[in-house]
């Protein structure tokens, strides 16, 4: 198994519940290694973005709501990049599944997460499932220069005058 890297999004209920601490300890257990963090408001254009293959779905404008904080007046995420074996697989473990009742019941979605009465799973965190959606998702919620590790390929751009890396 080669090193992968995979995106955790701690989403606005995980803040609001002061999960942030207790989720990290979860995710320290996998031995991965964060190769990046930001904390940072979602814009409605990263969230159709990010969920873009969800747009059709009965449940996408509560999604977006939800992603961008306007379901919890709280509208921070914290944004990282694990990496090392088995990453997506390892995060995916611990995030536990997508519906939080069907989730095991200890890992963070089965143990704080809900489902709203509009029907939306309100589940703490996002995880990348495999390795080309973490691929697209990083390149969208990261520039080359946050992250550690050259994971993907960069070129050196000017706007407006300065020098800038931007995915290739
Ligand atoms: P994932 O987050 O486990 O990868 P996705 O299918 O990518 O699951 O869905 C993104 C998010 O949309 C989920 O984490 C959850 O918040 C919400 N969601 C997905 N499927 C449903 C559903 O059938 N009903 C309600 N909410 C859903
Ligand atoms: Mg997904």
């Amino acid at each position: 198994m080669k090193n992968e890297a995979t995106l955790v999004i701690i989403k606005p209920d995980g803040l609001k519940k002061s999960l942030t601490g207790n989720i990290l300890s979860r995710l320290s257990e996998t031995k991965l290694k964060i190769i990046a963090a930001r904390v940072l408001k979602v814009s409605e254009e990263l969230a159709s973005k990010h969920y873009s293959h969800l747009k059709d779905k009965p449940f996408f404008p509560e999604l977006i709501k939800y992603i961008t904080g306007q379901l919890h007046g709280e509208n921070r995420v914290m944004a990282l990049i694990y990496w090392g074996k088995d990453a997506i697989g390892k995060v995916r473990q611990i995030a536990g599944a997508t519906n939080p009742e069907e989730a095991d019941p200890v890992s963070v979605r089965g143990a704080y997460g809900r489902i709203l009465t509009s029907g939306l799973y309100e589940n703490v965190i996002h995880a990348s499932s495999d390795p080309a959606e973490a691929e697209r998702e990083i390149k969208l919620w990261f520039e080359p220069e946050e992250i550690v590790y050259e994971l993907y390929p960069s070129e050196e751009r000017e706007i407006k005058g300065t020098k800038k890396r931007a995915w290739k």
